[in-house]
């Protein structure tokens, strides 16, 4: 296929990161202001990751704002919306707000693609109860019901229930743990396997995925791109790694960080062009 020939020739030529460094980081005229807003200014994790405006998921009620924007990813000649919504690692004071956000929009999976602390920094609060536990946040009761996986992810089952209508919902949480910001997977094959377990989980369900890292842009870019680009090679249609990021920037500014993640993720969707894609339950790492 011309798209991966071409994918081929540009990591050997060396050609694909000079093209990636000259993407714009924010897509120019996309205003960030209701970020910048006193009273929303402490809801940011950093003071330099702020949602646009126009893509940006809106609480219902007076105090509306959370770090977070949809991001939604055509696969053309096909009906496939896949929909995911972009979000930071909850603050202690954005859980409640996180899980609003969660209901609202009728979502039953998270991904999150950070640790707690790394290097002695808080990446994300746990907003979630330890197993067996539950936890109030705002309107929301949580109840972690199990917690299970290896040292490179986790599943948690949980159940969310809206105080006021009694409503109950089942959730689940991955969470993958090998995967330091900045950086790039430990390990690309478990990376692989990762996001095929995302796109068996998800299949069939319309509601936005809901990914985050810690500032949502870095490691929850490289698993969009992965995600929509293992979507294509399935749909035979063409992969371009730097149009997929240029589509996700036009939702959420700055989506994949650094070079180096990039390099990695156009290096997996060879791997997956080439070895085929990634069945999660012939493997050996599950039960
Ligand atoms: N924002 C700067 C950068 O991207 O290089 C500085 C920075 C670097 C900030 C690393 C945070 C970093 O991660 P940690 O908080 O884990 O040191
Ligand atoms: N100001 C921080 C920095 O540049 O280091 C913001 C930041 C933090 C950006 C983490 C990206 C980060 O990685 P990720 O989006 O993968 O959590």
């Amino acid at each position: 296929r011309e798209s991966m020939l071409q994918l081929r020739e540009g990591l050997s030529s060396g050609t694909v990161l000079p093209q990636f460094d000259q993407l714009y980081r924010k897509k120019p005229g996309m205003a960030t202001s209701c970020a910048k807003l006193p009273q929303n200014i402490p809801k940011n994790r950093y003071r330099d990751i702020s949602p646009y405006d126009a893509t940006r998921v809106i609480l219902e009620g007076a105090d509306d704002y959370i770090n977070a924007n949809y991001i939604n990813m055509e696969i053309p000649s096909s009906s496939i919306i896949n929909r995911y919504i972009a979000c930071q690692g909850p603050l202690p004071n954005t859980c409640s707000d996180f899980w609003q956000m969660t209901w609202e929009q009728s979502s039953s999976m998270v991904v999150m693609l950070t640790t707690q602390v790394e290097r002695g920094r808080v990446k994300c609060h746990q907003y979630w109860p330890n197993p067996g536990g539950s936890a109030q946040y705002g309107n929301y009761q949580i109840t972690c019901l199990s917690e299970e996986g290896n040292s490179a992810f986790l599943f948690r089952e949980m159940t969310f229930t809206h105080s006021e209508t009694a409503e109950s919902r089942e959730l689940t949480q991955i969470q993958y743990m090998a995967w330091p910001d900045h950086g790039v997977p430990d390990d690309s094959r478990d990376f692989l396997h990762f996001v095929s377990l995302v796109r068996n989980k998800r299949a069939g369900k319309d509601q936005p995925l809901i990914v985050h890292c810690s500032a949502g842009i870095g490691r929850t870019g490289v698993l969009i791109t992965m995600e929509t680009a293992m979507c294509l090679i399935e749909c035979n249609q063409p992969v371009y790694p730097l149009d997929i990021v240029r589509t996700m920037r036009d939702q959420r500014a700055m989506m994949i960080q650094t070079p180096s993640q990039y390099r990695f993720v156009c290096e997996a969707i060879l791997k997956v062009y080439e070895e085929g894609l990634v069945h999660p339950l012939k493997s050996s790492l599950y039960k």
